[in-house]
C-alpha cells in the first residue's frame, strides 16, 4: 500500500468507525436483542451483527479487494494475512454494552502483507477514538500520546487482568500470579479487551495479561501499544500469530521481561 493509499484508508476508517458509534450512541436506550453464543455468558446483540454488517457492506463498497475478518459471521474465513485485511471487532466487552450501555469499543487493526498499518479503538459512550497509523505515534482523539515510561518497575504499576482465569489452576501456575498481584501497585480488570490495550497505550494502566482472545480482540491494540514503544507478545513471550486465539501480554519492554522470566509459567 503506498503512502497515499494509506492514508486515505486511515481516514476512511475513522469516519466509518465514527459513524457506527454514533449511531450506537442514538439508539443506546431502545430496547436489545440478545442471544447466547458458546455459553450462557457468552453474548451477543443485533448490534453486534449490524454493526459488522456496517463495516463489511462498507469495505466491500469501497475495496472490494480488501479482505475482512471478523467475529460476527460477516468476514471471510483467512488462512493467510495476504493483502488488507481488516481485523474488525463490531463491540468488543459485548456483556458490558448490554449491563453497563458503556464500557465498550469498536475495534479495528488493518494489515498490509502481516503488517499492522492502522489501529483504532473507539470507547463509544466516551466519544473518546484511539488511533494510529504504523510510525507515526498514537493519538486519543487529537491529543498524541507519550511514549511508555522504558524502565517503569512492577512495584509501580497498574496490571490489567481479568480474576477468572486467575483462579484456575489448570492453564497457569496460580501462585506465581498471586506474587504478581501482589508485586505490582494495583490491578484493574474493564471488559473490553481493546480498551484494556488502550488503556496501556494511554499510559494509564501498565502491563495487560490475558489468557485468551481472538484475533479482533487484539488487531487494533497491538499497533497503538506498538506506537507507543510497548510491545505485545504471547503471555510466554513467544510472537503472537495473528490468525489464531492467543494469550497476550502487552506492556513495556521491561516489565514484559520480567513477567515472562519471574511470574508466568504457563502450563501447556
Ligand atoms: P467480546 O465482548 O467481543 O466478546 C471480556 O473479558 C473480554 O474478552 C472482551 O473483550 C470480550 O470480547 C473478550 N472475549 C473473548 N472471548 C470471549 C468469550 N468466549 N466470552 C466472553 N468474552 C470473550
Ligand atoms: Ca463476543
Ligand atoms: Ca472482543
Ligand atoms: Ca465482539
Amino acid at each position: 500500500m503506498n503512502e497515499q493509499e494509506r492514508k486515505r484508508v486511515y481516514e476512511q476508517a475513522k469516519d466509518w468507525i465514527l459513524d457506527a458509534g454514533a449511531h450506537i450512541r442514538n439508539v443506546i436506550d431502545e430496547p436489545l436483542y440478545i442471544d447466547t453464543k458458546s455459553n450462557p455468558n457468552d453474548l451477543v446483540t443485533q448490534m453486534d451483527r449490524d454493526t459488522e454488517r456496517f463495516f463489511a457492506d462498507k469495505i466491500n463498497q469501497h475495496y472490494p479487494e480488501h479482505h475482512l475478518f471478523s467475529e460476527e459471521g460477516f468476514g471471510e474465513e483467512l488462512d493467510s494475512l495476504q493483502g488488507t485485511v481488516w481485523i474488525v471487532d463490531p463491540i468488543d466487552g459485548t456483556m458490558n454494552f448490554v449491563h453497563q450501555k458503556k464500557h465498550f469499543a469498536i475495534s479495528i487493526g488493518i494489515y498490509f502483507d502481516g503488517v499492522g498499518e492502522i489501529g483504532l479503538i473507539y470507547n463509544v459512550m466516551e466519544d473518546e477514538l484511539y488511533h494510529a497509523i504504523r510510525g507515526k505515534g498514537a493519538y486519543k482523539n487529537d491529543k498524541k500520546l507519550p511514549q511508555l515510561e522504558p524502565e517503569l518497575s512492577l512495584e509501580k504499576s497498574i496490571l490489567i487482568l481479568n480474576g477468572f482465569w486467575a483462579c484456575e489452576n489448570n492453564r497457569i501456575n496460580e501462585r506465581k500470579v498471586q506474587a504478581l498481584i501482589k508485586k505490582v501497585r494495583g490491578t484493574r480488570s474493564y471488559g473490553s479487551a481493546a480498551l484494556e490495550f488502550a488503556y496501556v497505550a494511554e499510559g494509564i494502566a501498565d502491563a495487560y495479561l490475558t489468557m485468551k482472545l481472538a484475533p479482533w480482540d487484539y488487531a487494533a491494540g497491538v499497533i497503538l501499544v506498538e506506537e507507543v514503544g510497548g510491545i505485545t507478545t504471547q503471555a510466554n513471550g513467544k510472537t503472537l500469530d495473528l490468525l489464531s486465539n492467543s494469550t497476550i501480554l502487552s506492556c513495556n519492554q521491561t516489565i514484559q521481561e520480567q513477567l515472562v522470566n519471574d511470574y508466568i509459567e504457563l502450563k501447556e
